[in-house]
């Protein structure tokens, strides 16, 4: 499927760059995450179109974003995998209940994400691949899985397809739960613990045969569709290769989604799947986790509507550290519509101080698990003692313009 264009990207920065490190979910620590040179490869799960894009939303597909610009900054090329669910049980089941076609929904939705990632100044990913063209991909997967006896159908009028989970190695190491918070979890987030016909209870689906009334493909496998888990795995298997460096998503994909695309990624290959696993905070509303079902939404699109520059948004999501959970306020937005212009101001001011030590402690900050909120101070404090100047740094101005815009995204 195509992406979105990209922002005008400047030239980075000359100057020495720190490694990139990010908290990793498998480990629980801090970690070097990509290659010292060459390639960082990058998974980051997509949305399931229809009520796009709240700010859980963009807080996830931001942070991954400065993630892809320290790699960027750094010199290191970056091959970045995002998936659309364009097929799946909420999709459907929003169509069905709004009496909407759920291709056109899927569209539609897809079509605002990216209208509002652009207007983000969010950088693509290489590859957006959608589950329905995925499908052949994920075929493939599932017969290789079961060629190695991974998978089984159940015994029963629909006779599904299910990954045997007990039969995984590794099973648990992204999340480290214990199976009652298993069974816990995954009956809250899309499993079905209760099935008749599972070997086992954590079993997950991965292709659901045809009911009456719901989209269907043939396949060597039956007539059906995939299930959820297996679309990730497929598509980053596909496009990034057997291991590749991080698989990212808000914090409610750990369990089952993550640990589901591990077991089934190292099932089918023998290999790692990611090296890292890095998770964003949930961001609530009143404090409550902003979310499609709970309808208690913000959307990018909303402010936009009423003439909120989205760089404002951008920088109140960057002032959160994305593995601290946050509620979206009306004053939060006013704080940041604030700082945007004392740095636009100070961008094309007349005086000015010294570059070189913001710069440094941007990029350290940001290197450091994309501590972006520490990076705001340095901007704020080099912004107020500019003001206060009373010469203007040589260059300093132009070099924290190419700062903010190449390693922050922000446009000032
Ligand atoms: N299509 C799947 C991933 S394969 C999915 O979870 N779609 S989604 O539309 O529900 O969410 C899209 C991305 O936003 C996911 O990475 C999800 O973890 C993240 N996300 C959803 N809600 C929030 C929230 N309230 N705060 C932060 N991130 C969120
Ligand atoms: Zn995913």
């Amino acid at each position: 499927m195509k992406s979105w264009p990209s922002p005008s990207l400047p030239a980075p920065l000359s100057g020495t760059v720190t490694p990139v490190a990010a908290h990793d979910t498998a480990t629980g620590g801090v970690v070097p995450v990509g290659p010292s040179q060459g390639t960082a490869r990058l998974y980051v799960c997509g949305i399931t179109p229809y009520d796009a894009t709240h700010m859980g939303h963009a807080f996830t597909y931001v942070t991954f974003d400065l993630l892809n610009r320290a790699w960027r900054d750094a010199g290191i090329d970056v091959s970045y995998t995002q998936n659309i669910t364009d097929v799946d049980d909420p999709l459907l089941e929003r169509a069905t209940a709004t009496g909407v076609n759920w291709v056109e929904l899927a569209e539609n939705q897809t079509d605002l994400f990216r209208e509002d990632m652009t207007a983000l100044r969010v950088i693509p990913p290489k590859e957006y691949v959608g589950a329905v063209e995925a499908i052949p991909e994920v075929v493939a997967l599932i017969e290789r899985l079961a060629e190695a006896g991974y998978v089984y159908q159940v015994d029963d009028e629909y006779p599904d397809w299910y990954f045997t989970t007990n039969q995984a190695r590794e099973f648990g190491d992204v999340s480290s739960y214990d199976r009652t918070k298993m069974l816990e979890v995954f009956a809250e987030r899309g499993g079905d613990p209760d099935r008749t016909g599972k070997r086992d209870a954590l079993d997950c689906l991965v292709w659901r045969m045809e009911r009456e009334g719901e989209p269907a493909w043939d396949s060597p496998l039956g007539r059906g569709r995939p299930g959820w888990h297996i679309e990730c795995t497929a598509i980053a298997l596909d496009t990034l290769g057997e291991t590749f460096d991080v698989q990212g998503g808000g914090s409610d994909l750990i369990f089952p989604h993550h640990e589901m695309c591990a077991a089934e990624g190292i099932a089918a290959t023998g290999e790692s799947f990611a090296r890292a696993y890095v998770h964003v905070a949930m961001v609530g509303l009143d404090g409550e986790k902003m979310s499609k079902s709970k309808g208690n939404l913000v959307l990018v699109s909303r402010l936009r509507e009423q003439g909120v520059d989205p760089m404002a948004i951008r920088l109140v999501l960057l002032s959160h550290h994305h593995l601290t959970e946050w509620s979206w306020t009306a004053a939060d937005l006013d704080a940041n519509i604030g700082r945007l212009a004392a740095w636009r101001k100070a961008v094309s001011g007349e005086t000015s101080v010294d570059a070189a030590e913001t710069v440094r402690a941007v990029r350290e900050a940001v290197a450091d698990d994309l501590h972006a909120d520490r990076a705001l101070e340095a901007i704020d404090a080099w912004a107020l003692a500019s003001a206060e100047a009373d010469a203007d740094a040589d260059g300093a101005r132009d070099t924290i313009r190419t700062l903010v815009d190449g390693l922050l995204g922000v446009a000032l």
